[in-house]
């Protein structure tokens, strides 16, 4: 398959004041588009590797050979990074917390969902260089995890819920150096909703793995 640009379900002004629409523009149309061209670009040396999915290919990346294997780790992490957040964000919805089985994984793993904020908000201010944070399932518990670059968690075995990609391109317009400003900002545009049909998706795929 040729991966292709996702299109977002919302306008690029949709998140406005929180994240700005020139940012979101050029990260879609430009920075996303980028990592599918060289990923597309990569797996044209290897075909027969087409019909797996990015997720498996990340998941076990000492497989893919050598010669795309940078590639595949920096552009299909890329790729896969962005496909989540844009799923994972939105405009508000009046949804501003989890709800049902989700609340109480974090509940569960995190003692509150203040504290999981707070844990979350203090790894994405402590993250140093380009990465991302992100909130994983690790398979006995939800934790918070960063990645540098575009390393998916899927890498380590981990299965990514929610992240926050904190590379400078994702807020640099609107908040210059005021990297805490747009953390705390990032919280007014998850979409709760969606974080809790990819938990809900990971369960059901877990249990039937099982
Ligand atoms: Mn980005």
């Amino acid at each position: 398959m040729t991966y292709r640009l996702p299109s977002l379900a919302y306008s690029y002004d949709a998140l406005e004041p929180f994240i700005d629409r020139r940012t979101m523009e050029i990260h879609h149309a430009g920075h996303h588009a980028a990592y599918l061209t060289h990923l597309n670009a990569a797996l044209d040396k290897h075909p027969e590797l087409r019909p797996t999915p990015i997720e498996e290919l990340l998941r076990h990346l000492e497989s893919v050979p050598g010669d795309i294997r940078l590639s595949i780790r920096n552009n299909g992490g890329g790729h896969l990074n962005h496909s989540i957040f844009w799923q994972t964000i939105g405009p508000a919805t009046g949804h501003d917390e989890p709800v049902g089985d989700f609340a109480g994984a974090i509940r569960a793993s995190f003692g509150s969902f203040e504290n999981f904020k707070n844990q979350f908000t203090k790894a994405a201010w402590l993250l140093f260089g380009s990465g991302w944070v992100w909130l994983v399932d690790r398979g006995d518990r939800l934790v918070v995890e960063a990645t540098a670059n575009q390393d998916s968690p899927f890498m380590v075995g981990r299965m990514p819920i929610c992240g926050l990609d904190l590379w400078e391109h994702a807020y640099y317009l609107l908040y210059q150096n005021r990297r805490a400003d747009y953390v705390q900002n990032w919280w007014h545009v998850v979409n709760w909703a969606a974080v809790e049909r990819r938990y809900a998706r990971e369960l059901t795929s877990a249990n039937s793995a099982a």
